[in-house]
Protein backbone atom coordinates (compact mmCIF):
# COMPACT_ATOMS: atom_id res chain seq x y z
CA UNK A 1 0.00 0.00 0.00
CA UNK A 2 1.19 3.74 -1.01
CA UNK A 3 0.51 5.89 1.78
CA UNK A 4 1.28 9.56 1.72
CA UNK A 5 1.59 11.50 4.79
CA UNK A 6 1.08 14.82 5.19
CA UNK A 7 3.43 16.91 7.84
CA UNK A 8 5.40 13.58 8.34
CA UNK A 9 8.23 15.51 9.59
CA UNK A 10 6.28 16.82 12.76
CA UNK A 11 5.56 15.67 16.01
CA UNK A 12 2.61 13.42 15.28
CA UNK A 13 3.44 12.62 11.43
CA UNK A 14 6.59 11.08 12.34
CA UNK A 15 5.56 9.14 14.78
CA UNK A 16 2.74 7.75 12.77
CA UNK A 17 5.73 7.41 9.90
CA UNK A 18 7.77 4.95 12.34
CA UNK A 19 4.61 3.26 13.40
CA UNK A 20 3.89 2.35 10.40
CA UNK A 21 7.03 1.29 9.29
CA UNK A 22 6.98 -1.13 12.36
CA UNK A 23 3.86 -2.58 11.95
CA UNK A 24 2.96 -2.77 8.36
CA UNK A 25 6.20 -4.00 6.42
CA UNK A 26 4.41 -3.46 2.83
CA UNK A 27 3.68 -0.14 3.11
CA UNK A 28 5.57 2.14 0.83
CA UNK A 29 5.55 5.68 2.57
CA UNK A 30 5.57 9.39 1.08
CA UNK A 31 6.61 12.57 3.25
CA UNK A 32 5.07 15.66 2.04
CA UNK A 33 5.77 18.42 4.56
CA UNK A 34 6.85 22.10 4.59
CA UNK A 35 9.52 21.68 6.61
CA UNK A 36 8.00 24.90 8.53
CA UNK A 37 9.72 25.43 12.13
CA UNK A 38 7.66 22.71 13.28
CA UNK A 39 8.85 19.94 10.78
CA UNK A 40 12.41 18.38 10.98
CA UNK A 41 14.46 15.30 8.72
CA UNK A 42 15.62 15.00 12.68
CA UNK A 43 12.24 13.25 13.59
CA UNK A 44 12.49 10.89 10.98
CA UNK A 45 15.99 9.70 12.16
CA UNK A 46 16.79 6.39 11.66
CA UNK A 47 13.96 5.48 9.05
CA UNK A 48 14.97 8.11 6.42
CA UNK A 49 16.80 5.62 3.93
CA UNK A 50 12.50 3.80 4.22
CA UNK A 51 10.54 6.89 3.47
CA UNK A 52 10.38 9.31 0.36
CA UNK A 53 10.44 12.80 1.90
CA UNK A 54 9.20 15.59 -0.37
CA UNK A 55 9.69 18.88 0.79
CA UNK A 56 6.97 20.91 -0.56
CA UNK A 57 3.57 22.62 0.68
CA UNK A 58 -0.03 21.03 0.77
CA UNK A 59 -1.57 24.39 -0.24
CA UNK A 60 0.50 23.94 -3.57
CA UNK A 61 -1.63 22.27 -6.33
CA UNK A 62 1.26 21.57 -8.41
CA UNK A 63 3.47 19.54 -6.16
CA UNK A 64 0.38 17.64 -4.73
CA UNK A 65 -1.40 17.03 -7.66
CA UNK A 66 1.17 14.07 -8.99
CA UNK A 67 2.15 12.59 -5.01
CA UNK A 68 -1.84 12.15 -4.59
CA UNK A 69 -2.19 10.65 -7.87
CA UNK A 70 0.23 8.14 -6.68
CA UNK A 71 -1.10 7.21 -3.39
CA UNK A 72 -3.47 4.13 -2.50
CA UNK A 73 -4.29 6.78 1.03
CA UNK A 74 -3.43 10.06 1.78
CA UNK A 75 -3.32 11.20 5.61
CA UNK A 76 -3.30 14.70 6.72
CA UNK A 77 -1.61 15.53 9.35
CA UNK A 78 -0.11 19.09 8.22
CA UNK A 79 -1.25 21.47 10.02
CA UNK A 80 -0.20 25.07 11.94
CA UNK A 81 -0.81 23.42 15.07
CA UNK A 82 0.32 25.81 18.14
CA UNK A 83 -3.00 27.58 19.40
CA UNK A 84 -0.47 31.07 20.71
CA UNK A 85 1.01 31.43 17.64
CA UNK A 86 -2.69 31.63 16.06
CA UNK A 87 -3.01 34.16 18.42
CA UNK A 88 -0.11 36.24 17.51
CA UNK A 89 -0.31 35.70 13.34
CA UNK A 90 -3.58 33.85 12.50
CA UNK A 91 -2.35 34.01 8.52
CA UNK A 92 -0.62 31.02 7.91
CA UNK A 93 -2.75 28.96 10.22
CA UNK A 94 -5.98 29.88 7.02
CA UNK A 95 -3.28 29.05 4.50
CA UNK A 96 -2.14 25.80 5.51
CA UNK A 97 -5.06 24.43 7.47
CA UNK A 98 -8.37 25.48 5.06
CA UNK A 99 -6.30 26.26 1.89
CA UNK A 100 -3.89 22.92 2.07
CA UNK A 101 -6.99 20.94 2.96
CA UNK A 102 -9.10 21.69 0.12
CA UNK A 103 -5.94 21.73 -2.51
CA UNK A 104 -5.65 17.64 -0.72
CA UNK A 105 -9.29 17.05 -0.96
CA UNK A 106 -9.31 18.37 -4.90
CA UNK A 107 -6.65 16.29 -5.91
CA UNK A 108 -8.34 13.22 -3.92
CA UNK A 109 -11.46 13.35 -5.43
CA UNK A 110 -9.81 13.80 -9.18
CA UNK A 111 -7.75 10.66 -8.57
CA UNK A 112 -10.30 8.98 -6.57
CA UNK A 113 -7.62 8.18 -3.26
CA UNK A 114 -8.84 6.94 -0.22
CA UNK A 115 -8.49 10.79 2.35
CA UNK A 116 -8.08 10.94 6.41
CA UNK A 117 -8.16 13.95 7.99
CA UNK A 118 -6.48 14.71 10.96
CA UNK A 119 -8.30 16.84 13.82
CA UNK A 120 -8.40 18.07 17.12
CA UNK A 121 -11.36 17.74 20.18
CA UNK A 122 -10.57 21.90 19.92
CA UNK A 123 -13.82 22.72 17.09
CA UNK A 124 -15.71 21.44 19.58
CA UNK A 125 -15.05 24.82 21.98
CA UNK A 126 -14.68 23.93 25.59
CA UNK A 127 -16.66 22.67 28.64
CA UNK A 128 -17.33 24.05 32.27
CA UNK A 129 -14.96 21.94 35.13
CA UNK A 130 -18.06 20.53 36.10
CA UNK A 131 -19.82 19.76 33.28
CA UNK A 132 -20.68 16.18 33.58
CA UNK A 133 -20.80 15.83 29.59
CA UNK A 134 -17.86 15.02 27.36
CA UNK A 135 -17.49 15.72 23.90
CA UNK A 136 -19.37 13.11 21.16
CA UNK A 137 -19.12 12.97 17.50
CA UNK A 138 -22.55 14.66 18.09
CA UNK A 139 -21.17 17.54 20.39
CA UNK A 140 -22.04 21.09 18.07
CA UNK A 141 -18.48 22.49 16.55
CA UNK A 142 -17.74 25.72 18.49
CA UNK A 143 -14.11 26.39 17.92
CA UNK A 144 -12.56 29.75 20.02
CA UNK A 145 -9.18 30.42 18.31
CA UNK A 146 -8.04 31.48 14.98
CA UNK A 147 -5.96 27.67 15.44
CA UNK A 148 -9.24 25.57 16.37
CA UNK A 149 -11.47 27.66 13.95
CA UNK A 150 -8.76 26.62 10.85
CA UNK A 151 -9.04 23.34 11.87
CA UNK A 152 -12.75 23.74 12.07
CA UNK A 153 -13.65 24.96 8.95
CA UNK A 154 -11.32 22.31 7.12
CA UNK A 155 -13.37 19.41 8.70
CA UNK A 156 -16.79 20.90 6.87
CA UNK A 157 -14.64 20.95 3.77
CA UNK A 158 -13.81 17.34 4.26
CA UNK A 159 -17.46 16.37 4.89
CA UNK A 160 -18.91 18.61 1.95
CA UNK A 161 -16.33 16.59 -0.34
CA UNK A 162 -17.73 13.24 1.40
CA UNK A 163 -21.50 14.41 0.44
CA UNK A 164 -21.06 16.41 -2.82
CA UNK A 165 -18.56 14.43 -4.67
CA UNK A 166 -17.87 10.78 -3.03
CA UNK A 167 -14.59 11.35 -1.85
CA UNK A 168 -13.77 8.53 0.41
CA UNK A 169 -12.78 9.97 3.51
CA UNK A 170 -12.97 9.31 7.15
CA UNK A 171 -12.12 11.96 10.07
CA UNK A 172 -10.79 12.13 13.57
CA UNK A 173 -10.81 13.94 16.27
CA UNK A 174 -7.98 13.53 18.75
CA UNK A 175 -7.16 15.07 22.27
CA UNK A 176 -4.11 16.43 23.45
CA UNK A 177 -1.23 14.05 22.37
CA UNK A 178 2.27 13.96 24.47
CA UNK A 179 5.03 11.55 23.59
CA UNK A 180 8.86 12.10 21.61
CA UNK A 181 9.47 14.18 19.15
CA UNK A 182 7.08 16.92 20.17
CA UNK A 183 8.26 20.60 19.35
CA UNK A 184 9.28 22.50 22.96
CA UNK A 185 6.73 25.30 22.29
CA UNK A 186 4.18 22.90 23.74
CA UNK A 187 2.78 22.78 27.22
CA UNK A 188 4.70 19.37 28.07
CA UNK A 189 8.02 19.36 26.29
CA UNK A 190 8.20 23.16 27.22
CA UNK A 191 8.35 22.76 31.30
CA UNK A 192 10.39 19.08 30.87
CA UNK A 193 13.07 20.99 29.07
CA UNK A 194 12.78 24.36 30.97
CA UNK A 195 13.73 21.45 34.43
CA UNK A 196 16.53 20.15 31.89
CA UNK A 197 17.92 23.80 31.65
CA UNK A 198 17.82 25.07 34.51
CA UNK A 199 14.58 27.26 34.58
CA UNK A 200 11.42 26.29 36.24
CA UNK A 201 7.90 25.47 34.57
CA UNK A 202 5.36 28.38 33.60
CA UNK A 203 1.97 27.48 33.85
CA UNK A 204 -0.50 29.71 32.46
CA UNK A 205 -2.84 32.00 34.64
CA UNK A 206 -4.57 29.79 37.27
CA UNK A 207 -3.54 26.48 35.89
CA UNK A 208 -7.22 24.91 36.54
CA UNK A 209 -7.62 24.50 32.70
CA UNK A 210 -7.97 20.49 32.19
CA UNK A 211 -6.50 18.80 29.29
CA UNK A 212 -7.39 14.96 28.10
CA UNK A 213 -3.89 13.44 27.52
CA UNK A 214 -3.03 10.63 25.12
CA UNK A 215 -0.02 9.01 24.34
CA UNK A 216 0.54 10.03 20.56
CA UNK A 217 1.28 6.03 19.65
CA UNK A 218 -2.65 5.55 21.01
CA UNK A 219 -3.04 8.06 18.75
CA UNK A 220 -1.35 6.50 16.01
CA UNK A 221 -2.93 3.59 15.94
CA UNK A 222 -6.40 4.69 16.16
CA UNK A 223 -5.99 6.23 12.93
CA UNK A 224 -4.68 2.69 10.96
CA UNK A 225 -7.64 1.33 12.87
CA UNK A 226 -10.12 4.01 11.14
CA UNK A 227 -8.01 3.39 8.06
CA UNK A 228 -8.57 -0.20 7.84
CA UNK A 229 -12.09 -0.57 9.50
CA UNK A 230 -13.48 3.02 9.97
CA UNK A 231 -16.85 3.64 7.62
CA UNK A 232 -16.46 6.37 4.85
CA UNK A 233 -17.77 9.66 5.84
CA UNK A 234 -17.66 8.98 9.73
CA UNK A 235 -16.25 11.10 12.18
CA UNK A 236 -14.55 9.25 15.28
CA UNK A 237 -13.18 10.55 18.07
CA UNK A 238 -9.86 9.65 19.98
CA UNK A 239 -9.28 9.88 23.60
CA UNK A 240 -8.25 7.74 26.27
CA UNK A 241 -9.87 8.98 29.49
CA UNK A 242 -7.05 11.36 30.27
CA UNK A 243 -8.28 14.75 31.63
CA UNK A 244 -5.80 15.86 34.36
CA UNK A 245 -5.25 20.06 34.85
CA UNK A 246 -2.50 22.33 33.78
CA UNK A 247 -1.08 22.90 37.48
CA UNK A 248 -1.14 18.99 38.33
CA UNK A 249 0.78 17.84 35.37
CA UNK A 250 3.40 20.31 35.83
CA UNK A 251 3.55 18.90 39.79
CA UNK A 252 3.79 15.64 38.51
CA UNK A 253 6.75 16.36 35.38
CA UNK A 254 8.58 17.73 38.60
CA UNK A 255 7.86 15.05 40.78
CA UNK A 256 9.29 12.83 38.42
CA UNK A 257 12.02 14.52 37.16
CA UNK A 258 13.27 14.48 41.06
CA UNK A 259 12.40 18.28 42.04
CA UNK A 260 9.41 20.24 44.48
CA UNK A 261 6.08 19.88 42.85
CA UNK A 262 5.93 23.64 43.61
CA UNK A 263 9.07 24.93 41.89
CA UNK A 264 6.79 26.68 38.86
CA UNK A 265 6.25 30.12 37.73
CA UNK A 266 2.26 31.37 36.63
CA UNK A 267 2.75 33.83 33.27
CA UNK A 268 0.26 35.42 31.77
CA UNK A 269 -2.75 34.11 30.79
CA UNK A 270 -3.55 32.99 27.24
CA UNK A 271 -6.13 35.04 25.16
CA UNK A 272 -9.67 33.02 25.08
CA UNK A 273 -7.73 29.96 26.86
CA UNK A 274 -10.32 26.99 26.39
CA UNK A 275 -11.13 25.83 30.19
CA UNK A 276 -11.72 22.18 29.49
CA UNK A 277 -11.70 19.03 26.86
CA UNK A 278 -12.74 16.16 27.54
CA UNK A 279 -13.55 12.83 24.68
CA UNK A 280 -16.02 10.40 24.80
CA UNK A 281 -14.34 7.42 22.72
CA UNK A 282 -16.99 4.76 23.11
CA UNK A 283 -17.57 4.61 19.10
CA UNK A 284 -14.34 4.19 18.20
CA UNK A 285 -14.09 1.36 21.04
CA UNK A 286 -17.24 -0.22 20.67
CA UNK A 287 -17.50 -0.08 16.90
CA UNK A 288 -14.08 -0.43 15.77
CA UNK A 289 -12.50 -2.19 18.85
CA UNK A 290 -9.73 0.35 19.65
CA UNK A 291 -8.23 0.60 23.26
CA UNK A 292 -4.95 2.56 24.58
CA UNK A 293 -1.97 0.35 25.05
CA UNK A 294 -0.22 3.15 27.50
CA UNK A 295 -2.33 2.03 30.76
CA UNK A 296 -1.32 4.75 32.91
CA UNK A 297 -0.47 9.21 31.89
CA UNK A 298 2.59 8.65 34.15
CA UNK A 299 4.27 5.56 33.22
CA UNK A 300 3.87 7.35 29.54
CA UNK A 301 4.74 10.95 30.84
CA UNK A 302 8.01 9.31 32.75
CA UNK A 303 9.31 7.75 29.21
CA UNK A 304 8.81 10.81 27.21
CA UNK A 305 10.64 12.69 30.51
CA UNK A 306 13.53 9.97 29.39
CA UNK A 307 13.32 10.74 25.83
CA UNK A 308 13.87 14.39 26.10
CA UNK A 309 16.83 13.56 28.73
CA UNK A 310 18.52 11.32 25.45
CA UNK A 311 17.76 13.67 23.21
CA UNK A 312 19.08 17.06 23.63
CA UNK A 313 20.42 17.21 20.15
CA UNK A 314 16.90 17.09 18.71
CA UNK A 315 15.38 19.77 21.07
CA UNK A 316 18.23 22.24 21.96
CA UNK A 317 17.88 23.60 18.71
CA UNK A 318 14.44 25.42 19.27
CA UNK A 319 14.46 26.05 22.75
CA UNK A 320 16.01 29.23 23.22
CA UNK A 321 14.37 30.95 20.13
CA UNK A 322 10.69 29.13 21.77
CA UNK A 323 11.41 30.86 24.85
CA UNK A 324 12.39 34.57 22.88
CA UNK A 325 9.01 34.21 21.58
CA UNK A 326 7.41 33.52 24.65
CA UNK A 327 8.95 36.41 26.42
CA UNK A 328 7.54 39.00 23.83
CA UNK A 329 4.07 38.66 25.28
CA UNK A 330 4.51 36.57 28.98
CA UNK A 331 5.92 37.62 32.04
CA UNK A 332 5.96 36.29 35.60
CA UNK A 333 3.28 36.95 37.74
CA UNK A 334 3.46 37.69 41.44
P1 LIG B 1 3.37 19.81 14.35
O1 LIG B 1 3.28 21.30 14.35
O2 LIG B 1 4.34 19.14 15.24
O3 LIG B 1 3.67 19.28 12.88
C1 LIG B 1 3.06 19.84 11.75
C2 LIG B 1 3.88 19.44 10.52
O4 LIG B 1 3.22 19.98 9.35
C3 LIG B 1 5.31 19.99 10.52
O5 LIG B 1 6.21 18.99 10.12
C4 LIG B 1 5.26 21.11 9.49
O6 LIG B 1 6.51 21.34 8.83
C5 LIG B 1 4.20 20.60 8.53
N1 LIG B 1 3.56 21.67 7.78
C6 LIG B 1 3.10 22.87 8.26
N2 LIG B 1 2.60 23.61 7.24
C7 LIG B 1 2.73 22.87 6.11
C8 LIG B 1 2.38 23.07 4.75
N3 LIG B 1 1.80 24.22 4.34
N4 LIG B 1 2.65 22.09 3.86
C9 LIG B 1 3.24 20.94 4.25
N5 LIG B 1 3.60 20.69 5.52
C10 LIG B 1 3.34 21.64 6.45
O7 LIG B 1 1.88 19.32 14.64
P2 LIG B 1 1.35 18.00 15.35
O8 LIG B 1 1.17 18.27 16.79
O9 LIG B 1 2.15 16.84 14.90
O10 LIG B 1 -0.11 17.92 14.71
C11 LIG B 1 -0.36 17.14 13.54
C12 LIG B 1 -1.85 17.16 13.24
O11 LIG B 1 -2.57 16.62 14.34
C13 LIG B 1 -2.43 18.55 13.02
O12 LIG B 1 -3.37 18.46 11.98
C14 LIG B 1 -3.10 18.89 14.33
O13 LIG B 1 -4.16 19.79 14.14
C15 LIG B 1 -3.58 17.52 14.76
N6 LIG B 1 -3.77 17.31 16.21
C16 LIG B 1 -2.75 17.56 17.07
C17 LIG B 1 -2.92 17.29 18.43
C18 LIG B 1 -1.80 17.52 19.42
O14 LIG B 1 -2.02 17.35 20.62
N7 LIG B 1 -0.60 17.87 19.01
C19 LIG B 1 -4.14 16.78 18.88
C20 LIG B 1 -5.17 16.54 17.96
C21 LIG B 1 -4.96 16.79 16.62
O1 LIG C 1 3.86 27.04 28.79
C1 LIG C 1 2.67 26.69 28.77
N1 LIG C 1 1.95 26.72 29.93
C2 LIG C 1 0.64 26.36 30.00
O2 LIG C 1 0.03 26.40 31.09
C3 LIG C 1 2.03 26.22 27.57
C4 LIG C 1 2.78 26.17 26.27
C5 LIG C 1 0.70 25.83 27.65
N2 LIG C 1 0.03 25.90 28.82
C6 LIG C 1 -1.37 25.41 28.90
C7 LIG C 1 -2.30 25.85 27.79
C8 LIG C 1 -3.23 24.66 27.64
O3 LIG C 1 -4.27 24.74 28.63
O4 LIG C 1 -1.27 23.98 28.75
C9 LIG C 1 -2.36 23.46 27.98
C10 LIG C 1 -1.82 22.74 26.77
O5 LIG C 1 -1.26 23.71 25.90
P1 LIG C 1 -0.71 23.36 24.44
O6 LIG C 1 0.37 22.34 24.54
O7 LIG C 1 -0.41 24.64 23.74
O8 LIG C 1 -1.96 22.60 23.80
P2 LIG C 1 -3.48 23.04 23.46
O9 LIG C 1 -3.61 24.49 23.29
O10 LIG C 1 -4.37 22.33 24.43
O11 LIG C 1 -3.60 22.36 21.98
C11 LIG C 1 -3.04 21.05 21.74
O12 LIG C 1 -4.03 20.06 21.75
C12 LIG C 1 -4.94 20.04 20.69
C13 LIG C 1 -2.28 21.02 20.41
O13 LIG C 1 -1.28 22.03 20.42
C14 LIG C 1 -3.21 21.18 19.27
O14 LIG C 1 -2.51 21.05 18.03
C15 LIG C 1 -4.26 20.12 19.35
O15 LIG C 1 -5.22 20.34 18.36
Amino acid sequence: MKVLVTGGAGFIGSNFVRRTLETRPGAEVTVLDAMTYAGSAGSLDGVLDRVRLVEGDVADAAVVEPLVADADVVVHFAAESHNDNSLADPSPFVRTNLVGTFTLLEAARRHDVRYHHISTDEVYGDLELDDPKRFTEDTPYAPSSPYSASKAGSDHLVRAWVRSFGLRATLSNCSNNYGPRQHVEKFIPRQVTNVLVGERPKLYGDGLNVRDWIHVDDHNDAVWTVLDHGRIGETYLVGADGEMSNRDVIALVLELMGEDPDAYDHVTDRAGHDRRYAIEAGKLRQELGWCPRYETFREGLAATIDWYRTHEDWWRPAKEATEAKYALTQQVLA
